[in-house]
């Protein structure tokens, strides 16, 4: 097995121990040089935030007056969804968990068939047929969750695998949440995903809760991303409530699968401020006033432009090709290498991170082991110019996957 991509042990230390960041929790860049989105991309972001915040205020208030039986919000971590959204082709297959359903949204899925799905209405182009609000689109290249935790991210491998025998340069890229990463699926997945190289993406979403038990009760390991090593595969463990940040990780890695180069393994560190779902009653187990103050915190930090005249009309993108299925692949990549040479500084991660105040996320609750000179560190990102493609892998291509 080639290894030329694998990185040394040193700069993973820097990518899975960090913390990767583009914005501190005020909203300005950690680096003043880093190019940024344009004003109608940051304002296509937010709008996208926006929307599923409204979605999930609006539908827990359905849940509660009983007209639809089930919901899961991601208030708080609205960041990854959006940034998968750019960070993505419209070919790639969207493998999610709980809380990324509204990634088809962001690719077009139209929202009043969404919607009909979580109400199971006679406009559920599924009829009823799959569990309460657990929305898919195969236009969209999106497939329903499953309320297993665990199965979607074997799935994503093999989809991935499935696509490259013929030659199909897909991604997938599955979701799972920390407690997720106690099940055996997670350590199947990672080790079948790294042992073929696969060509998919797993993030995993440190919100620091699984239902009622808090993240360090999952692991023993120092961070989540951390894992990824033991599989041979990059951990990339990145600010959760960063847009920019979150999009520019997910960007490359995305394009390192699709350039041959194998999985990655990003941990976004961010906070479910909400309920588990609807069915959860969180003031049972954590206290209401440090629900209610993180949820401050951490929207501060997640709404990250601010700008007035949010618009959806989709625009030019600077992490994301305006390509179809049909249209010629981009000759354009980013260099597959391009994390492993981020610059790690010597702040402490917490100094910037969105989770600093946070009651209930406290140094000591993120990184309880971890002693004062392996706090993570704040990776600042450059962004490299994009590098030639190679020649594709497979000549003929034979059609889309389903
Ligand atoms: C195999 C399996 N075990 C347990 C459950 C019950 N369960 C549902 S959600 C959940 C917690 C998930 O936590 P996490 O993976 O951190 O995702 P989050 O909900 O925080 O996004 C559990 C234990 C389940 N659905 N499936
Ligand atoms: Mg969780």
């Amino acid at each position: 097995m080639d290894t030329p991509s694998q990185p040394e042990a040193s700069e993973h230390a820097a990518l899975d121990l960090g913390l990767i960041q583009t914005l501190k929790a005020d909203g300005q860049l950690v680096d003043v040089d880093t190019p940024v989105p344009t004003d109608d991309v940051l304002a296509e972001m937010h709008a996208l935030m926006l929307k599923m915040r409204r979605l999930d205020e609006r539908m827990m208030l359905r849940q509660r007056q009983g007209k639809i039986g089930f919901y899961g919000a991601v208030t708080g971590q609205e960041a990854t969804p959006v940034a998968t959204v750019f960070a993505t082709q419209p070919s790639d297959w969207i493998f999610p968990a709980l809380r990324e359903n509204a990634i088809m949204l962001g690719r077009g899925f139209p929202l009043e068939k969404w919607l009909a799905q979580v109400y199971g209405n006679s406009g559920d182009v599924l009829k009823g047929r799959q569990m309460p609000s657990h929305m898919s689109g195969r236009e969209v290249n999106q497939v329903s969750w499953g309320s297993c935790l665990g199965p979607q991210l074997t799935q994503a491998v093999g989809a991935g695998l499935a696509a490259r025998a013929r030659g199909d340069d897909m991604v997938s890229v599955a979701f799972l949440g920390d407690g997720t990463t106690s099940e055996p699926d997670f350590h199947t997945a990672m080790n079948f995903a790294g042992v073929t190289k696969a060509p998919c993406v797993i993030v995993c979403q440190n919100n620091h809760w699984a239902i009622s038990v808090p993240s360090e009760k999952q692991t023993a390991a120092e961070t989540f991303a951390i894992k990824a090593r033991a599989y041979g595969m990059p951990g990339l463990r990145v600010d959760g409530n960063d847009v920019l940040a979150l999009t520019r990780v997910l960007s490359e890695a995305v394009e390192r699968a699709r350039c041959g180069e194998g999985p990655s393994f990003i941990e976004a560190v961010t906070y479910r401020i909400g309920a588990h779902s609807s069915s959860d009653d969180p003031t049972r187990y954590r206290s209401e006033s440090s629900a209610g103050r993180s949820a401050t915190r951490c929207c501060a930090s997640s709404a990250t432009s601010g700008r007035a005249g949010c618009s959806t009309t989709p625009s030019a993108r600077p992490w994301q090709r305006p390509s179809t299925r049909r249209s010629p692949r981009p000759s354009a990549r980013w260099r597959a290498s391009t994390l492993l040479r981020a610059r790690a500084s010597s702040r402490t991660s917490t100094r910037n991170s969105p989770m600093a105040g946070c009651p209930g996320i406290s140094r000591s609750s993120t990184r309880s082991r971890a002693p004062p000179e392996t706090r993570p560190k704040i990776i600042e990102l450059r962004i490299i110019e994009p590098g030639p493609r190679p020649p594709p892998r497979v000549e003929q291509r034979r059609g889309r996957m389903e």
